[in-house]
C-alpha cells in the first residue's frame, strides 16, 4: 500500500468519526457546555482538554508520525492516534509516509523498527501482543516509538498512549513495556441468529438479524475498537445454545464478514457448534466423537470454515449441559468430545473452548447429598490431561451459575494438565439485568486473588502449570443500544473485564477511577462520587438480594430478576438454599454434608469445612446452620439478614443523593438516564428487602431486634383503601407484595380508584405508590389530594413480566405534598391490555425540610 492508499484508509476509518461527531456537537449543551453524550464511544471520548494540561501534552506530542508496516491493524493504530489526539488536543497528526526528519510519533512491529530504523537502537524481544512505548532520541531527532511484538501490539500501544493522555499521565521520557497476563482476552457473546441475545439487555444482536448476518455492521467495527482498547483478542459471535445452521456452508461467507469487520481491530472471531451437527447437518447417522466419519466430518466441515476464515479462533462447545447433546449420549466423556472437534481445528490453529458447565438439571432435592456445585471439578477433573493441547476447558468464576456471590471453582485447581479459562459474566443476568448498578470487578478480583495452591488467576491464565494457553472470557451481550449495554453505567464491567484479563494485578479502585475519567472526564468531584458508587454496588446489591453466600434469592426458573425466595427449592435445577424453619444454608462440608468442600486444595478445604474460620459471606453456602447461629461479626444469622437487607436498600436510596450532587457536571443526557435508573434501583431494593426479611421472619419465627421487619409506620396497604373498580389479588409468591396482597383494575378500559383517608398532622410529606408495571401494556396512574390532581404518570417500562410479582414492583415517588388532617388521597388506575394498573401500597412519609 503506497501512501496516498495508506492515507485514504485513515480517512475512511476515522471518517466514520468525524460525521458521528459532527452530529454529536449539534446538540452542544451550550448552557452547561457539556455533550450530550450517547455512550456509543464509551471509555473512548477523548474530551478536549484544557488549561495547563493541553499546554503540557501539545508541547510533549510530535506533530508528524510514521508508520512501518502496512496491515489494517497499523492503519487502526493510526486512524486511532489521529483520532485521540485531535479530540484531546484538536491537532491533527501529519502523517509521513517516508522517514521523519523531524521529531515524530513512529509506528512500528519490534522487528520492523530493528530492520528499518537501526539507529534508534530498540532491540530485544516483546511476548505476543505486547508493546513497547519509548522516547528515543537519535540524531538531533526526538521519536515516540510505539513499538508491538506484532501488529496488535502496535494497536495496544497506540491506544495505551491516547489513555495517558487522557488520564493524565506523563508521555515525556518514556519507557514502559507491557504485556498481556494472558494469551487469551476474550468475549463471547449469547446472540442468536433471529437477532435476539439470550441474556442480552442491551438491545437487539449487532450480528444477526431473521436468520442472517446483518447486512450494516457498524456497529460490529465500532465494537471491535472498543475490545481492541482493552486489548481484547477474541470476540465468539452466537449463542452457547448453538444454531445447528451456523456450521452449513451458507454461513460461511457471512461468518466471513463480520471477521472482516473485527480484523483491522485485532479481534479474531470464533463460532459456537452443537455436538449434534454431525447428524443433523452432516447427514450422518451418530455424532459419536470416537466414530470415525463422525471425525471426518468435522474435519472437513472446519477445513471449509477456513477457507472463508483463514484466522478464525476455533470453536466454543457447550455439551451435555441443560438440554444439549453430548458425549453422553454414546457414553463417551467430554475428552472424547473436546478432541473429536479439536483436531479439526489442529491444522489451522484453532482452539476448542470446551464449557465446563455441565451438571444434572433434574436433580432430586430430597437428596441431601446432592450437589450441583460438584459438577464441573467431578466431570472434568478425572479427565485431567486427557485433552489435547489445543483445547481450553471454560470455567464459570464459581461452582453454580454467575450468582451475587460464590466461592471460586474448584476446578480450577483440579486441571494442572489441561488449559482453562475463566468464564466471567459481565451482562448482569442475575445481578439486577442492566437496571441495577453492579460493578463487578470487585467480586471478580476477589475470585482471581483467591489462593488455591496459587491464586487463581495464575492457575486459569496457565502461568502456575505452564500451559500453552489460558486466559479469560468475558459474556458481555452487548447489543445495538446505543450505549451496548442498556445502561451507562453496566459500561464499567466491560471496561473493567477487558482490564483485568490485560492484568488482573490492577485494583477494583484503579479501574472504577480509570474508567470514570475516561467515561465522564476528570472533574474530581465526579470522578470520587462515581467511583465510590461502583466500589460500593456489589456490596449493596448482595446486602438486598443475597447475603452470607445465599445465591440471589431470585425467580431462578423464570426470569432471574425479581425476588422469589422459593424458587430455588424443590425442583432439580440444584440452586437449593435449603431454609426451614430450623435453619439455613447447604451443608458442603466433608464431614456431614455433600463434600464439595473436599474440592478444594487442603488449605482452602480447611477454610470452609470448619464454622470457626469460614468467612461470613459464603457461610450459608458452604454450611447449614440455625438462624441464631452467631456470626464473626457478633449478629446471628437471622439479625444479620434483617440488618443486611436494611441497609442494602438504605445505600441504594442514597445512591439518588449521590449522584444528584453531580447535576451540571455531567452531560443531561447521561445525567437524566442514570438518574432515572438510580431512583428505579432505590425503588427496587425495598421490595427485595421486605420480601426476604418477611419471608425469613416468617418462617423462622424470630423477630428483627430492631421493631423493623413487618413494621412499616406510614404504610398504607392498597387492600385496606376504599376501592372503586378495584379487586383484592394474592400475589405469588406471598413475599413479593406487603401482606401479600394487591389491588388490581381488571375492569377493562374504566378507570378504578383507591382512596385513604389521611388523618395525620398537618405539614408536608412524600408519598410513594408502589405499584406493579407489567409489560403487558401501558396502564395509567393519577394521584389526587382532595380532587386536585397532583401527579400522573404512565406505567410504561419493560421490566421481564407479565405478572403482579416482585418484578413488576416498582414506585413513583412525589415530594412537596401538603397534607391536611380529612384529606382524601386518591390513585386512580387505567388499565390498558393485560396491565391492570395493581397496586401495592402507598407510603406517607413525613418531610419538613
Ligand atoms: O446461567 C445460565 C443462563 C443460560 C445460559 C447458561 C450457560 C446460554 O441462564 O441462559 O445459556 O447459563 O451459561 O450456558
Amino acid at each position: 500500500m503506497n501512501a496516498d492508499e495508506r492515507g485514504s484508509k485513515i480517512e475512511r476509518l476515522i471518517g466514520v468519526h468525524l460525521c458521528s461527531s459532527a452530529a454529536k456537537y449539534a446538540v452542544l449543551l451550550v448552557t452547561l457546555g457539556l455533550h450530550a453524550e450517547t455512550g456509543a464511544n464509551a471509555w473512548l471520548l477523548y474530551q478536549p482538554l484544557d488549561g495547563s494540561a493541553l499546554q503540557h501534552y501539545r508541547q510533549a506530542l510530535p506533530a508528524a508520525m510514521t508508520a512501518l508496516g502496512n496491515s489494517a491493524v497499523i492503519a487502526s493504530a493510526q486512524g486511532e492516534l489521529i483520532r485521540g489526539v485531535r479530540g484531546m488536543l484538536g491537532r491533527t497528526l501529519r502523517m509521513e509516509a517516508h522517514w521523519p526528519a523531524e521529531d515524530s510519533l513512529v509506528l512500528g512491529t519490534l522487528a520492523d523498527l530493528e530492520r528499518d530504523a537501526p539507529q534508534l537502537g530498540l532491540a530485544g524481544r516483546l511476548p505476543t501482543d505486547a508493546f513497547w512505548l519509548k522516547s528515543v532520541s537519535a540524531g538531533g531527532v526526538k521519536y515516540t516509538i510505539v513499538a508491538g511484538s506484532n501488529d496488535r501490539g502496535v494497536l495496544y500501544g497506540a491506544f495505551a498512549l491516547l489513555r495517558k493522555i487522557a488520564l493524565g499521565e506523563p508521555i515525556t521520557n518514556l519507557d514502559e513495556k507491557q504485556a498481556p497476563y494472558a494469551p487469551i482476552r476474550w468475549i463471547n457473546q449469547w446472540d442468536n441468529l433471529d437477532g435476539s441475545i439470550e441474556r442480552g439487555y442491551g438491545g437487539r444482536s449487532i450480528f444477526w438479524e431473521n436468520g442472517h448476518v446483518r447486512d450494516d455492521l457498524s456497529r460490529v467495527a465500532e465494537y471491535g475498537r472498543l475490545l481492541a482498547s482493552l486489548g481484547i483478542n477474541g470476540c465468539s459471535i452466537n449463542n452457547v445454545n448453538a444454531d445447528v445452521r451456523l456450521l452449513t456452508p451458507e454461513y460461511a461467507p457471512q461468518i466471513a464478514r463480520i471477521a472482516d469487520a473485527l480484523r483491522p481491530w485485532g479481534v479474531r472471531v470464533a463460532i459456537s457448534v452443537d455436538f449434534g451437527s454431525p447428524k443433523t447437518v452432516g447427514g450422518l447417522d451418530t455424532f459419536d466423537p470416537l466414530d470415525r466419519r463422525v471425525a471426518a466430518w468435522w474435519a472437513a466441515r472446519t477445513s471449509d470454515l477456513y477457507r472463508a476464515v483463514p484466522d478464525l479462533g476455533g470453536f466454543v462447545l457447550k455439551a451435555d449441559s441443560e438440554g444439549r447433546v453430548g458425549p453422553s449420549t454414546y457414553g463417551r466423556t467430554p475428552a472424547d468430545a473436546a478432541n473429536v472437534v479439536a483436531r479439526a481445528l489442529k491444522p489451522h490453529g484453532g482452539l476448542l473452548f470446551y464449557r465446563g458447565f455441565v451438571y444434572d438439571h433434574h436433580a432430586d432435592w430430597r437428596n441431601l447429598k446432592n450437589d450441583r456445585a460438584r459438577a464441573a471439578y467431578d466431570n472434568f477433573h478425572p479427565l485431567d490431561g486427557r485433552f489435547d493441547d489445543n483445547v481450553v476447558v471454560q470455567i464459570k468464576n464459581g461452582p453454580i451459575d454467575f450468582q451475587v456471590r460464590e466461592p471460586a471453582s474448584p476446578l480450577f485447581a483440579g486441571l494442572t494438565q489441561t488449559n482453562q479459562a475463566i468464564e466471567l459474566q459481565i451482562t448482569q443476568e442475575y445481578l439486577g439485568q442492566a437496571r441495577a448498578m453492579v460493578f463487578l470487578v470487585p467480586m471478580w478480583k476477589e475470585t482471581l486473588d483467591f489462593d488455591m495452591g496459587g491464586p487463581v488467576r495464575e492457575l486459569v491464565s496457565g502461568r502456575a502449570n505452564h500451559r500453552p494457553t489460558g486466559g479469560f472470557i468475558g459474556v458481555a451481550n452487548v447489543g445495538l443500544d446505543d450505549n451496548w449495554l442498556g445502561n451507562y453505567l453496566s459500561q464499567a464491567n466491560l471496561y473493567g473485564f477487558g482490564r483485568l484479563a490485560w492484568n488482573p494485578d490492577l485494583g477494583a479502585r484503579q479501574i472504577a477511577g480509570e474508567w470514570t475519567r475516561l467515561t465522564f472526564g476528570s472533574d474530581p468531584k465526579v470522578v470520587d462520587t462515581i467511583s465510590a458508587m461502583q466500589l460500593q454496588s456489589w456490596r449493596v446489591y448482595e446486602d438486598y438480594t443475597g447475603v452470607l453466600g445465599l445465591q440471589g434469592l431470585t425467580d431462578i426458573t423464570g426470569n432471574h430478576y425479581g425476588v422469589n425466595v422459593e424458587a430455588s427449592e424443590r425442583n432439580g435445577w440444584g440452586q437449593w438454599h435449603r431454609a426451614d424453619e430450623h435453619g439455613v444454608g447447604m451443608d458442603r462440608t466433608v464431614a456431614t454434608g455433600t463434600g464439595f468442600i473436599g474440592q478444594y486444595p487442603p488449605a482452602a478445604a480447611k477454610l470452609y469445612e470448619s464454622l470457626e474460620t469460614c468467612p461470613d459471606d459464603l457461610l450459608l453456602f458452604m454450611h447449614h446452620v440455625p438462624y441464631t447461629h452467631v456470626l464473626h461479626d457478633g449478629k446471628t444469622v437471622i439479625q444479620y439478614i434483617y440488618d443486611s437487607h436494611y441497609e442494602g436498600a438504605k445505600a441504594a436510596e442514597n445512591y439518588v443523593g449521590q449522584w444528584k450532587s453531580l447535576r451540571g457536571r455531567v452531560d443531561e443526557q447521561r445525567y437524566a438516564a442514570v438518574l432515572a435508573q438510580l431512583e428505579y434501583q432505590a425503588g427496587q431494593a425495598p421490595v427485595w428487602r421486605d420480601a426476604v426479611n418477611n419471608w425469613f421472619f416468617r418462617e423462622s419465627g424470630i423477630a428483627d431486634e430492631k421493631g423493623r421487619v413487618g413494621y412499616h409506620p406510614g404504610r398504607v396497604e392498597a387492600e385496606s383503601m376504599h376501592l372503586e373498580g378495584y379487586t383484592v389479588v394474592s400475589v405469588m409468591p406471598w413475599e413479593s407484595a406487603s401482606g401479600g396482597e394487591a389491588v388490581s383494575c381488571a375492569s377493562g378500559a374504566a378507570p378504578c380508584a383507591a382512596s385513604y383517608r389521611f388523618e395525620g398532622a398537618p405539614g408536608w410529606y412524600t408519598l410513594r405508590v408502589q405499584y406493579f408495571d407489567t409489560n403487558t401494556g401501558v396502564a395509567r396512574f393519577r394521584l389526587r389530594i382532595q380532587g386536585q390532581l397532583v401527579d400522573e404518570w404512565a406505567a410504561a417500562d419493560h421490566v421481564p413480566t407479565q405478572k403482579i410479582d416482585g418484578s413488576s414492583s416498582t414506585r413513583r415517588t412525589v415530594a412537596g405534598i401538603a397534607l391536611r388532617p380529612g384529606d382524601e388521597i386518591r390513585i386512580e388506575g387505567i388499565p390498558d391490555g393485560g396491565d391492570t394498573a395493581a397496586i401495592d401500597y402507598i407510603e406517607i412519609e413525613s418531610n419538613t425540610n
